[in-house]
């Protein structure tokens, strides 16, 4: 990657863009402010801003988005034992377990494989689970070699059923008092691990994954909800039992109350392939009238509809990424406001015919973990 020592490749277009313009004696910092000030005057602030205590996980701003690709700097991060930086001289891919011979790899020689691209939206399964986690999804383009072919070529066992990826990065579990060092880990079984979508991936927009993304290789699993997607991975292996490590089996786990035969049955399932979800992520002022914009994902979104205050449902217009299940689809709805404060709902419905739940869904008001939260989000605003 070339770049001039102290700049950021946006820093780098912003500078070019002013200049042609004639602005290139502004100071950068004002310059951006002022960009951003245009790019976002015409929003109506929500009444209801998230509080910031996330932002040290670099959650997404929704009054801010623009992009239907996220850019890299505005990525989420999430790890949850921290950030080990790895150098790729020192790094090996090893695969073992039921396989017909351990194999080991180098960054080199996964790039050499065929190269596959990607372009998928990864949520959090903890977004919208607590306060001011609303913004733990990214929509970016991620490149890799496939999985399934490298799986192919070690050659699986007979008895192999289950695919364990291990990070780099470790913590210390305490296990009915024993008190053990762990890598983070998650599984699939190998059938799911055949996906061709799932690529071995090495960069995302088109630079090597920066260090936080899990440099220098992450699995990319189009559909699955973020914990699948295993960063600094330096470990596969093959068991034949399913693995029951903290992020499958004891953390990320779903308890909801189900009720069947008026008895309850709590239901605990390992957070695994994405739900569909959506938000209004902005409304801006457009002359008298105002548009409501969004998002929605996790499933194929066939049609997103919005309610305002008690209002009837009404049919939004999609747009960027209508018909791609691996993405998030932008939508917007013209909205002619009445002054006063208005509460906006959205909700997606897929093509299979799923409709994300309302929030007063027992699917919703029974589950008692915060992961999976995809209910109905409702946001306000005033208009004068
Ligand atoms: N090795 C490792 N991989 C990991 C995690 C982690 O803590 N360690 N967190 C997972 C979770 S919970 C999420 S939501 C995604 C976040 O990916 P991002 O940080 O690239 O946005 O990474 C996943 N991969
Ligand atoms: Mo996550």
């Amino acid at each position: 990657m070339t770049k001039t020592p102290g700049m950021t490749r946006r820093d780098a277009v912003v500078r070019g863009g002013a200049a042609a313009a004639g602005l290139a004696l502004m100071p950068m910092d004002t310059l951006s402010r002022w960009m951003s000030r245009i790019a976002q005057e015409a929003v109506v602030p929500w009444l209801d801003r998230p509080d910031e205590s996330m932002a040290r996980v670099n959650v997404l701003d929704w009054e801010a988005l623009s992009s239907w690709v996220t850019p890299t700097e505005k990525l989420f991060r999430v790890g949850h034992y921290g950030t080990p930086e790895i150098a790729a001289e020192d790094w090996r891919l090893e695969i073992g377990g039921l396989v017909e011979g351990l194999r080991s790899f180098t960054l080199d020689e996964l790039r050499a494989r065929p190269r596959q691209d990607v372009v998928m939206t990864l949520e959090c399964a903890g977004n919208r689970g607590f306060s001011g986690f609303i913004g733990a999804v990214h929509n970016a383009r991620w490149t890799g070699t496939p999985l399934a072919s490298v799986l192919e070529e070690v050659g699986i066992a007979p008895d192999g059923i289950e695919v364990v990826f291990f990070g780099a990065d470790q913590g210390e579990e305490e296990i009915r008092g024993n008190t053990v060092t762990q890598n983070f880990a998650r599984s699939m079984s190998l059938d799911d691990a055949m996906d061709p979508e799932i690529l071995l991936c090495y960069e995302v927009n088109g630079e090597p994954l920066p260090t936080e993304h899990g440099f220098p290789l992450r699995v990319i699993a189009p559909g699955w909800y973020g914990v699948a997607n295993v960063k600094w991975l330096t470990r596969i292996e093959i068991r034949d039992t399913r693995y029951m490590g903290r992020f499958m089996a004891r953390d990320y786990v779903t308890l909801r109350e189900e009720v069947r035969d008026g008895e309850t049955v709590w239901a605990e399932t390992s957070v695994g392939r994405a739900k569909i979800n959506s938000v209004p992520a902005k409304v801006t002022r457009d002359g008298d009238g105002h548009r409501i914009h969004g998002a929605a994902w996790g499933a194929d979104i066939a049609r997103v509809e919005v309610r305002i205050d008690d209002g009837a449902w009404r049919e939004a217009t999609l747009g960027e990424g209508r018909g791609d299940p691996d993405t998030w689809t932008f939508w917007h709805i013209d909205w002619a406001a009445s002054d006063g404060e208005h509460a906006i709902t959205s909700r997606a419905i897929s093509s299979a015919g799923d409709v994300q739940p309302a929030a007063d869904d027992p699917l919703i008001t029974r589950k008692k973990t915060y992961w999976e939260s995809n209910g109905q989000l409702t946001r306000r605003v005033s208009i004068d």
